[in-house]
């Protein structure tokens, strides 16, 4: 009889989880931890069944712009995926952004919350992509006190009600940065009626369908640079179909995130509020960078789980040289590096998304407003990075069914790739955890975050990654303080290779901890492999790179090359 090879299987997501339950088994009061169980046990449900199934059979399918009706009007109509759709309805009723305004569980209502992103997040075809920004839209405007707009759009940001809900658009990027964004060149004009328009182009607006948008834009005699601009509340909500001022250029045509309605827009004179006063505006929309950036960190792991999962299972079915790939020695030692990734980038987002949710109850002390103010980059930048390359390897375990499109396997690394892009690259976000280095002292900090959670910890198998955990975030710390005072420009050449050491040693402490707690309340040693394998893959890659080498390995200087 012919071959057929079994496609790999997903059962309940929040069930088959242990890293996430061991997790919430840690980091909740049980009561909090009994009573939101059910809710993401659900959603686990629906990950792993009828929404990953509808996600596999709507592979094909992409978003379409239609500029023109058949009598010649411009009405930039958007259709999403069916996927989309009932995404949207999922995510909405489920409160995946709502549960963490609710605040039912007040601090820990946003380790709820990610929860239930993380497991929503890899059936739905970055649908978080929207719920991102909405959650960033409404945290903003909640900081900048303005009433009117609070009241106007949070309400609708955070609703459960689909017909009424709304997600919100993050306009930054124009031609002229998507990093760099005080050249941003969108004007904003005061008419004689007192209202404000916005004329200029975004190159890279994600998720056009949504009802409204936060956007910079540069008030008509404001100086140049960043302080120039200031933040703009545009909504879209109107009539369907064409949104005035606004026109859809085209949608981009990307190597991942295929489902994400992501256009180039021009804006002709679309009316705008003012959010937070006529300048500063990266600094009013900072809030947002830092809840779409942990919302990243999830993506990432969320992304990373799901391939894992899936390897796994193929590796239990899938027969080569005699037995399952479960059974081979070097299969199941790639794998069991990928997992240790994985789960080191687990607990440094899950620790940053506590502290996010300590800030908004106000319970924060200021070193742990520091501490979040770094952790957010370091925790975006590095589990990026992880994410794409663990993914990569996912696929190489399928071997050429990886590569093959019809599996939904290929998906899985281009969508991965946008997390190192968006919301700031790994070197724009390295530069950003640097500066906050230099001003704030938050690295010392970091330290004492890093010996804290070393303390205590006696198991001996445990103790190699103690030990790498903090020689690394020494040498880290050794290292800038002498390229601060004697080479800047080295200390900017380096400032990757030490934010990824330092995301790693917070991830690897992290994972030492958790380990002597599963080994002592849950009897697990699984969480203590993890530790011991993450630290072999390495943690430290902080190392001295001489000028010379990196500008003739660059080739971006015009010399002769002598
Ligand atoms: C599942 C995945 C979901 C993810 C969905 C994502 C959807 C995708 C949408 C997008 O990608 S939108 C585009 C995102 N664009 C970026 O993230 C821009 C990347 N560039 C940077 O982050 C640059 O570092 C930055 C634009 C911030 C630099 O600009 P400037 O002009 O050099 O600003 P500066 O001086 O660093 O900061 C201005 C003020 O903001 C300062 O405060 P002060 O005015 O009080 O001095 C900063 O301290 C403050 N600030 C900047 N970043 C901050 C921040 N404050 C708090 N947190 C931050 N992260």
């Amino acid at each position: 009889m012919a071959f057929y090879q079994d496609p790999p299987t997903l059962g309940n997501q929040y069930d088959d989880d242990r890293v996430l339950r061991s997790y919430l088994a840690r980091a909740l009061p049980r009561e909090v931890a009994a009573s939101i169980t059910p809710s993401l046990r659900e959603m686990g449900e629906l990950a792993g069944g009828r929404l990953y199934q509808l996600q596999l059979a709507d592979r094909a399918n992409e978003p379409k712009l239609t500029s023109w009706d058949a009598w010649g009007r411009r009405i930039d109509h958007v259709e999403v995926t069916e996927l989309w759709k009932e995404a949207a309805r999922i995510a909405c009723e489920r409160g995946v952004v709502a549960t963490a305004y609710e605040r039912a569980h007040g601090a820990f209502s946003r380790v709820h919350q990610f929860a239930l992103a993380y497991l929503f997040d890899a059936s739905s075809d970055v649908y978080t992509c929207p719920l991102a920004m909405t959650d960033g839209a409404a945290r903003t405007l909640l900081a900048s006190d303005n009433r009117a707009l609070i009241d106007r759009a949070v309400p609708r940001l955070t609703s459960r009600d689909p017909a009424a809900a709304w997600t919100s658009g993050q306009w930054m990027t124009e031609r002229t940065g998507g990093s760099d964004v005080g050249r941003s060149e969108t004007a904003a004009r005061l008419g004689p009626d007192g209202a404000y328009r916005l004329h200029g182009t975004k190159w890279f607006a994600s998720s056009t369908t949504s009802e409204m948008a936060l956007t910079l834009a540069r008030p008509e005699g404001n100086p140049e640079g960043s302080r120039g601009l200031a933040l703009f509340y545009v909504e879209l909500a109107g009539e369907a179909g064409r949104r005035e001022g606004v026109l859809i250029n085209r949608l981009k045509d990307k190597l991942g995130t295929r489902k994400v309605p992501t256009a180039e827009l021009t804006l002709d004179g679309v009316l705008a509020t003012p959010v937070a006063g006529l300048s500063n505006g990266v600094r009013a929309i900072a809030p947002m960078l830092n809840v779409t950036r942990t919302w990243n960190a999830i993506g990432a792991i969320a992304g990373m789980r799901r391939g894992l999962a899936l390897a796994r299972s193929y590796a239990q079915s899938r027969v080569q040289f005699g037995t399952t790939l479960a059974e081979k020695p070097l299969h199941m030692d790639t794998l069991a590096e990928l997992q240790a990734e994985f789960e080191g980038a687990f607990h440094l987002t899950f620790r940053a998304i506590e502290l996010l949710g300590r800030e908004e109850t106000g319970s924060l002390t200021d070193s742990e407003a520091k501490l979040l103010r770094l952790i957010i980059p370091l925790a975006k930048l590095t589990t990026a990075k992880q994410a794409v390359s663990v993914l990569s390897e996912v696929l190489e375990a399928f071997g050429g069914a990886g590569y093959v499109e019809d599996t939904g396997l290929p998906r899985l690394l281009r969508d991965a790739q946008v997390l190192t892009i968006w919301e700031g690259t790994t070197n724009v976000l390295a530069l950003d955890a640097l500066r906050v280095i230099l001003k704030d002292g938050s690295l010392d900090i970091l330290a004492a975050e890093v010996a804290r959670l070393l303390t205590g910890v006696v198991e001996p198998k445990l103790a190699e990654a103690e030990t790498s955990a903090s020689r690394a975030v020494s040498h880290a710390r050794a290292w800038i303080k002498e390229m601060a005072a004697a080479d800047r420009p080295g200390l900017e050449a380096g400032a990757r290779r030490v934010a990824i050491t330092l995301g790693r040693a917070l991830q690897l402490a992290l994972l030492v901890r958790h380990a002597a707690w599963a080994m002592d309340r849950e009897r697990s040693r699984t969480a203590l492999a993890a530790a011991i394998q993450f630290e072999r893959n390495g943690v430290d890659c902080i190392r001295d790179h001489d000028r010379d080498t990196i500008e003739a390995l660059a080739e971006t200087r015009q010399r002769p090359d002598t």
